[in-house]
């Protein structure tokens, strides 16, 4: 096996990809690359790591070749609310930096992962067990960029022979890396508030629901579907995956378990909840599960127990 790129590696997932990459594969055969430099710790992963813009063709032809890497995880990318902000970076980062990722791995015959998202759907779709393959017209730019993303890799799979695969991620919760600039931030940002202060106002309306999943779920599920047998795949590339549901209510009475007192209110935020409400309540990942036999391991209640375990070793009440 040669040696593995990450792009974005200091971004939401890729602050977890990497050292879980390098737990398994080796500290050296897993090269991490971002546009922002280290912080003076490495920001906490040890291990090769590359300036990289990979916008810039050359600086990625470079980096693919110097460390003869024969797969990348591309996860650099602008999230949704961010995205609708600044829609030209956006376009810019999300298809322009795929399209020279997806250029290098057919020049220099690696394997890519490309995160798609539940973003990718929008208002016309099913809403309900949103099937596998189904209308896809999302009315954000991340949305458009996810969609192009997914048929490119698509192309570059079936005319141009790169082994290109790919998730279609919901809202990812975890307590390492802060979200940056998602619709379902709100669930991170709610423990970390309720650890601090017992109370959380919340972005989105108590009732909005979004399929979302606990990180180490989503970080198992990219390196399964990377190591799947290829003859078993009809999809390939964007599959949905899920594992729970949540709404800000349910996720509120989930953490009160643990913390009672804690509190939520709403001031709604009209642009985030305009994108929630043009993406599905609910996902149907069955085509995942019995092409490459994805199965979530934390449901809600596990999935909170322990964030709240793992935020409080670093995390104090305010008083
Ligand atoms: C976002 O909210 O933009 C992301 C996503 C669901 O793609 N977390």
């Amino acid at each position: 096996m040669g040696n593995i790129l990450v792009t974005g590696a200091f971004g939401q997932i890729g602050s977890e990809l990497v050292p879980e990459l390098r737990r398994r594969f080796g500290a050296e055969t897993v090269i991490a690359s971002d546009i922002r430099r280290p912080t003076a710790d490495g920001n906490g992963t040890a291990g090769p790591f590359e300036h990289l813009d990979c916008t810039k063709l050359r600086q990625v032809q470079e980096v693919v070749r110097r460390h003869g890497i024969t797969t990348i995880y591309h996860m650099a990318a602008l999230l949704s609310a961010v995205a609708e902000e600044k829609p030209q970076a956006a376009w810019d980062l999300n298809m322009g930096g795929l399209y020279r990722v997806l250029e290098v791995a057919r020049e220099y015959r690696c394997r890519l992962f490309f995160p798609s998202s539940i973003g990718a759907f929008g208002p016309t779709t099913p809403p309900d067990h949103t099937p596998q393959d189904t209308i896809q017209r999302p009315t954000t730019i991340y949305g458009v960029t996810k969609v192009a993303a997914e048929l490119l890799c698509d192309y570059y799979a079936a005319r141009l022979g790169v082994d290109a695969r790919g998730l279609r991620l919901p809202g990812l919760i975890s307590y390492s890396a802060p979200a940056g600039g998602g619709t379902t931030d709100y669930a991170v940002d709610i423990f970390y508030q309720a650890i601090r202060y017992r109370h959380y106002t919340c972005f989105l309306r108590p009732d909005s629901c979004l399929d979302m999943m606990y990180m180490p779920d989503a970080i198992r599920a990219m390196i399964e579907l990377m190591a799947a047998d290829p003859g078993r795949l009809k999809h390939r590339n964007a599959f949905n995956v899920t594992a729970m549901q949540l709404t800000p209510e349910r996720l509120a009475a989930a953490i009160r378990r643990h913390i009672p007192g804690f509190v939520i209110d709403y001031e709604v935020d009209p642009e985030r909840q305009a994108i929630a409400d043009s993406w599905p309540n609910s996902i149907d990942d069955s085509a995942a599960r019995s092409e490459w036999d994805w199965a979530p391991r934390y449901d809600l209640a596990a999935m909170t127990k322990d964030m709240l375990d793992n935020l409080a070793k670093r995390l104090r009440p305010a008083n």
